[in-house]
C-alpha cells in the first residue's frame, strides 16, 4: 500500500491546505461550491493519504479502494486532493471549469485519473459503489467501496433503493460516509427534508451503524471511526460525520448562501487570513 507516514496534526494541516487551494481556485475562476468541499476536506485527506489501498503511479490497479463523490458538486476539494496525492500533476487545480479542461465543474471518470465515478446528479453514487462492492466480491479482489454523500443524495430514492439493496446482499467492504453537515442549497436539511432518525434508518435496513457519530473535522475522531469500521466483519456499513458546511471561514460556516455562490474580492480578501491563521496555528502545535 504506498500510504504517506503523516502525524493526525499534519494531516489536519494538509487538509486545511487543500481548503485555501480551493478557496484560492473559487476565487480565481469566479465559482463556487465552498460551502459542501470546505466540509469534506479533512475526510478526503484523512482517505487518500492514511485510508485509502491505492496506487498513484497505477490509477487503474484492479484491486484499488474505490471512492465516489456522490456530492459531486464538491469537485474542487477532490480535485485538490487528487492533485495533492499525485494523481494529478502540481497546477492542474488553475484549469478547473476551463473548457475542455480535465477539471470539470463535475467530476468526469473519462477526463480525471482517480475519479472512479461521473457524479453531479445526486443521488446515483451508492448505487454504482454497490454494484462496485458486488463485483468485488465476485471477482475475488478486497478493495473497500467508499461513497460520499450529503443529504441531497439521500433525498433521492435511488438512494435508499440502494440501501435496501445492499441491506439484502450484505457486501462486507460497501462504506457510506455521510457528510452530515445539516445545510443544502437553498435552506436547512430541516427544512428541505429532514432526515433524523437517520442512524436509526439504516439500522432498519440492515446495515452496520455505529452508536455514535463522528467528528468530521478532527483527525482523531475520524480516525476512531476508521477503527470501529474495522471491526465490522458483515454487511455494508455507514458513518456518519457530524460536519459544518464552510468550515474554517466564520461567515461562511453553515450557509446555504455559500453552497455554490462565487467567492469575489471582498470575500476572498476577508476568508483567506482565516484559513491561514488556523493553518499556522496547526503548523506550530
Ligand atoms: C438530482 C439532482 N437534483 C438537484 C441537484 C441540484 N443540487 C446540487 S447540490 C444540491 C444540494 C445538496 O445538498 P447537500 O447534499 O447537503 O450538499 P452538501 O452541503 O453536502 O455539499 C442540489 C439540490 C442536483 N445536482 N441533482
Amino acid at each position: 500500500m504506498q500510504t504517506l507516514k503523516l502525524s493526525n496534526k499534519e494531516l489536519q494541516a494538509q487538509a486545511q491546505r487543500f481548503r485555501i487551494d480551493v478557496l484560492k481556485t473559487l476565487h480565481d475562476k469566479g465559482t463556487g461550491h465552498w460551502g459542501g468541499s470546505a466540509s469534506i476536506a479533512d475526510l478526503l485527506t484523512y482517505l487518500y493519504y492514511r485510508r485509502m489501498n491505492i496506487r498513484v503511479d497505477e490509477p487503474q490497479w484492479e484491486d484499488r479502494d474505490r471512492l465516489i463523490l456522490s456530492k459531486g458538486h464538491a469537485s474542487p476539494m477532490l480535485y485538490a486532493v487528487l492533485e495533492g496525492r499525485g494523481f494529478l500533476e502540481k497546477g492542474t487545480l488553475s484549469s478547473f471549469r476551463d473548457l475542455n479542461s480535465s477539471l470539470q465543474g463535475h467530476p468526469c471518470m473519462n477526463k480525471t485519473p482517480g475519479v472512479e465515478m461521473s457524479t453531479g446528479a445526486l443521488g446515483h453514487g451508492l448505487s454504482v459503489g454497490l454494484g462496485m462492492s458486488l463485483i468485488s466480491r465476485m471477482k475475488g479482489n478486497s478493495f473497500y467501496t467508499y461513497v460520499i454523500v450529503g443529504e441531497g443524495c439521500l433525498n433521492e430514492g435511488q438512494s435508499w433503493e440502494a440501501i435496501m439493496a445492499a441491506g439484502k446482499f450484505a457486501p462486507e467492504k460497501l462504506v457510506l460516509l455521510i457528510d452530515y453537515n445539516k445545510v443544502q442549497l437553498d435552506g436547512t436539511a430541516n427544512e428541505i427534508m429532514p432526515l433524523d432518525p437517520l442512524a436509526d434508518k439504516f439500522r432498519a435496513f440492515n446495515w452496520n451503524v455505529s452508536d455514535r457519530t463522528f467528528d468530521g473535522h478532527d483527525m482523531e475522531s475520524i480516525e476512531e471511526s476508521f477503527r470501529w469500521l474495522d471491526e465490522q466483519t458483515d454487511g455494508p456499513s455507514v458513518i456518519i460525520y457530524d460536519t459544518v458546511k464552510g468550515k474554517g471561514v466564520s461567515f461562511m460556516e453553515n450557509s446555504n448562501a455559500w453552497h455554490g455562490a462565487p467567492v469575489g474580492d471582498d470575500h476572498f480578501e476577508k476568508a483567506l487570513p482565516e484559513l491561514t491563521e488556523q493553518l499556522a496555528k496547526w503548523e506550530d502545535d
